[in-house]
């Protein structure tokens, strides 16, 4: 009886083959702080790109942040599944947020929810692009619509990204729609040739491959490489060439591989797409806050020489900005607090963004915001650890800055000091042998290039793990009695011979640390690189025309290395290291000649004697941006 009533008052049971996905479900009344609008905007010749805006609740007069993206703008705005439009946003968007921002994510053309055809570095409308669009044009676009059609904004858009999305907000700037009020481009991809993603000043990324796979070979996610090899050293180099690595994975017949194999020099088609060469002939209409991190291991060149050419049209220097944060790439958006073993006073990134970004942001995009107090320049000094508003970057070089660069030079006995070699040095040079079948690698072995751990941090990476191959050449000077302060970028002036006909040279500024660092005893002995580069020989007298080396010639190779804000201190010295391959994240040099090595065969690939030279008339050096007290 007690059954029988209970079953009565349950009411009939669910019948077990009811189907459990039903035509439609409702979801709970929206709890959201946010409402998500996805629209396809359609572009002048009839494109439409997908587009998701994310307006807060109730918002009315507010500015539009807007991101245009190869990186899925869905999954750019779902961050977590949550009711909070701080927590759906990317961690760098917080303060945007707190502020009452609509946030707009669209996708680039041809890429996830976006039309139209994906052109990996589409070059504006001119002799490399003859169609009537391009990212300035989709950008005009997509501001046009979105000031007409998000009711809740006031009229006032500003453009930010890092990386690519760095890229597209530069890319608008070619030609600005009078709506975008400011950009912040962020690690922008600027010229991939000179020392952006793809080369170094001609030296090839292999990870590139892996980039492409994942961006190129779908419109949506693309493939990860299956390499079946642990480390990447082992399978970079048991496919010889490039060629034969891409091939391996049928990465060749990706277009934008036959596009790099067909542009190994810095050709037309490099430099008709160099951004700051494009931005350097337009007016600076809006003002920009270019941001970069001093250890960014993808974009390290482009931010610099974009502020600089930018530079020439800010005559009162109010509009155009340059930030250097102690960053990875892209580390601005994320936790700024340490970087490898280096710890800041903070969460660095954190404050730029609170207490410069955002209220710059305000400046020109809130109606009624109060003009933000943001120096021209605005860098992390390393070393000591602290933010400096600068009136200009950099602060030494050559000449026509403050303070003028000082050689240090590589001497006899593997020394490193400010006075040139004298007649009476005993050596004239120091050499080693080159052997590609052995090469330097970029970071202690087993090799993951696409394992976060390995590759965010690895431009501060300790170097002691190569200090003692008999390939890699080390000059060191005495410790310090004063701090030595390094604001610019170091070049390299570097008088050297090889037995091939063309050669490679990697130089690495570091700072050498005392044997016991008591506040943290990991740090001993620590090498900490502040600047390293690569450099193709066969480019040292013509970036565009490449030439062999004559085997035996004393020839002088002289290219910047990147920028460094750093103070070395007293007690550490400074070291001066140099070798001839840095793999497998840039390719070998066959060290033979070959006109194009990215197909270079087996038996192209042969040993070489490189000689490094410090006499008086060949006095190899790196000219350093030492900055004085007084110039500081
Ligand atoms: N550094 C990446 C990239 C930009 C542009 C082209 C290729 C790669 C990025 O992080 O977006």
């Amino acid at each position: 009886l007690v059954c029988s009533l209970f079953s009565a008052l349950a009411g009939a049971q669910t019948p077990p083959m009811a189907p459990d996905i039903g035509a439609k479900f409702e979801s709970p009344v929206d709890a959201a702080d946010y409402v998500k609008r996805v629209v396809m905007i359609p572009m002048r010749d009839g494109v439409k790109l997908h587009t998701i805006i994310v307006v807060p609740k109730g918002a009315k007069g507010a500015p539009i942040l807007l991101t245009r993206t190869p990186y899925n703008a869905a999954g750019r705005t779902s961050r977590n599944v949550s009711p909070s439009m701080l927590s759906i946003l990317p961690h760098g968007d917080e303060t945007a947020v707190q502020g009452g921002y609509i946030r707009v994510f669209q996708d680039v053309r041809g890429k996830y929810g976006s039309e139209g055809d994906y052109v990996m570095t589409r070059p504006l409308k001119g002799p490399l692009n003859k169609t009537r669009t391009d990212h300035a044009t989709d950008a005009w676009d997509t501001i046009e619509w979105l000031v007409k059609n998000v009711g809740e904004s006031n009229g006032k858009v500003g453009m930010l990204g890092s990386s690519y999305e760095g890229f597209t907000v530069l890319m608008a700037l070619a030609d600005p729609h009078p709506a975008l009020k400011v950009a912040v481009p962020m690690s922008p991809m600027v010229d991939g040739w000179r020392g952006d993603d793809f080369f170094h000043n001609g030296a090839f990324r292999v990870n590139t491959l892996h980039y492409l796979a994942s961006q190129t070979t779908a419109r949506g996610s693309g493939a990860s490489l299956a390499t079946g090899v642990y480390d990447d050293y082992d399978s970079v180099l048991r496919a010889g060439s490039v060629a034969n690595y891409a091939k391996q994975f049928s990465l060749d017949k990706l277009t934008f591989t036959k596009k790099l194999f067909e542009h190994p020099a810095y050709d037309d088609w490099w430099q008709g797409q160099a951004l700051d060469r494009i931005l350097a002939t337009r007016e600076l209409k809006v003002p920009t806050m270019m941001v970069v991190g001093q250890w960014d291991q993808e974009d390290i060149y482009g931010a610099y020489v974009t502020y600089a050419a930018m530079e020439k049209h800010d005559k009162d220097n109010r509009r155009n900005h340059l930030v250097i944060g102690p960053w990875r790439h892209s580390g601005v958006n994320y936790d700024g607090s340490s970087l490898g073993a280096l710890k800041f006073t903070g969460d660095t990134a954190l404050e730029f963004r609170r207490d410069t970004m955002q209220p710059f942001l305000d400046q020109y995009l809130k109606d009624g915001a109060p003009q933000a107090d943001t120096p021209p320049v605005l860098s992390y000094q390393t070393g000591t650890n602290r933010w400096q508003r600068l009136q200009r970057w950099p602060l030494s070089c050559a000449t026509s800055c403050p303070a003028a660069s000082r050689s240090a030079y590589l001497k006899d006995g593997w020394r490193l000091d400010f006075t040139p070699p004298a007649a009476a040095d005993r050596a004239q040079y120091d050499e080693y042998v080159a052997d590609p079948a052995r090469p330097v690698p970029f970071v202690p072995r087993p090799v993951r290039m696409s394992d976060r751990e390995v590759w965010q941090p690895w431009l501060v990476q300790d170097q002691r793990f190569v200090t003692d191959r008999p390939d890699v050449l080390s000059y060191v000077s005495a410790p310090l009695t004063a701090p030595m302060q390094l604001s610019g970028a170091p070049v390299v002036n570097l008088f050297a011979s090889t037995t091939g006909q063309d050669a490679d040279w990697v130089v690495k500024v570091i700072d050498v640390y005392p044997d016991e660092v008591p506040g943290q005893p990991a740090l001993g002995g620590f090498h900490l690189p502040l600047s390293m580069d690569i450099f193709r020989g066969r480019y040292r007298n013509s970036l565009s025309a490449p030439e062999p080396v004559t085997p035996g010639k004393i020839e002088r190779y002289r290219f910047e290395l990147p920028n460094v804000n750093h103070v070395i201190r007293p007690g550490h010295r400074v070291m001066v290291q140099i070798q001839s391959s840095w793999f497998p994240l840039y390719d070998r040099n066959p060290q033979s000649w070959v006109p194009n090595i990215f197909h270079a065969k087996a038996t192209d690939y042969i040993k070489a004697t490189q000689r490094i030279y410090h006499t008086v008339d060949a006095a190899s050096a790196v000219e350093l941006p030492v900055v004085d007290a007084a110039a500081n």
